[in-house]
């Protein structure tokens, strides 16, 4: 399952040895590397090798390779780093800098800083808005499931 690489994507320069990457794992379908500007040492980022730009990009057979390529890094920077616990996330569009799909992975230790640094609190304004809002996304799912069957 695999897609071109995009000419001026600079993981996939890294995918291809192109360019300078510090790889710590990799396999048929994925790739993981040190983040070059790292939330805290050992902050690494699990990329497909094809080029998709986010997650809903991603075709579903490649689900399973990134996401244990993900666990296991998990598993890794924490025995690796004596880190209490990690913070894994992916930015799809808004706030993602480089547009080919990588979930990040972020030793995380606690009181180190980084409690609530981007997850402002914006409640719902009554349990009405909870609810259409519930019942929107609710809908949605069902409706892209079936359309997968
Ligand atoms: P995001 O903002 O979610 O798209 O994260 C992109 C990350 O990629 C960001 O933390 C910095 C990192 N990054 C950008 N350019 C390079 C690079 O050339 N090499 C490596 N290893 N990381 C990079």
């Amino acid at each position: 399952m695999d897609k071109p690489a995009s000419g001026n994507c600079i993981f996939c320069k890294i995918v291809a040895r192109d360019a300078p990457g510090s790889l710590v794992y990799e396999d048929e379908e994925t790739v993981a590397f040190l983040d070059l500007q790292p939330l805290f040492p050992g902050h690494v980022l699990v990329s497909p090798r094809g080029h998709y730009e986010t997650l809903s990009d991603l075709p579903a057979p490649m689900i399973e390779p990134l996401f244990a390529t993900a666990q296991l890094l998990t598993k890794a920077v924490e025995a690796a780093l004596k880190a209490e616990g990690t913070f894994v996330a992916i930015n799809n569009r808004v706030s993602q800098s480089v547009p080919h799909l990588h979930v990040h992975v972020v030793p995380r230790r606690r009181k180190d800083g980084l409690k609530g640094f981007f997850w402002p609190k914006n409640p719902y304004r009554d349990d009405e808005e909870r609810e259409s809002i519930r019942v929107a996304i609710e809908q949605t799912a069902r409706d892209l499931k079936s359309r997968e069957l």
